[in-house]
């Protein structure tokens, strides 16, 4: 990550603890952060080039229970919906 820019908190994975996401607005990645007995792991989510990520949304966009992110670009009319259906998050 270069220039993290918005950071949400999320049980993606439904397991009673939160990831941490960070949309990268230069790099174009969103990463998933997690906390692991004390160690810490980052996984990548999404990657569009020049998609200058800005904002994250949560919540569960098309209701079946598990937790969705949206993903807002600024000046490339970049808007991504990454659905999980638990375990990993995967992109559609
Ligand atoms: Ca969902």
């Amino acid at each position: 990550m270069s220039e993290p820019f918005s950071v949400e908190a999320a049980d993606l994975e439904l397991i009673g603890s939160a990831s941490l996401i960070v949309a990268d607005r230069s790099s174009g990645v969103v990463s998933k952060i997690d906390s692991n007995d004390g160690s810490w792991s980052v996984a990548e989510i999404t990657s569009v080039d020049g998609a200058n990520w800005r904002d994250i949304a949560v919540g569960d966009f098309e209701g079946d229970g598990d937790v969705d992110l949206l993903i807002a670009g600024y000046g490339n009319n970049a808007v991504e919906l990454v659905m999980s259906t638990c375990c990993p998050v995967s992109q559609v």
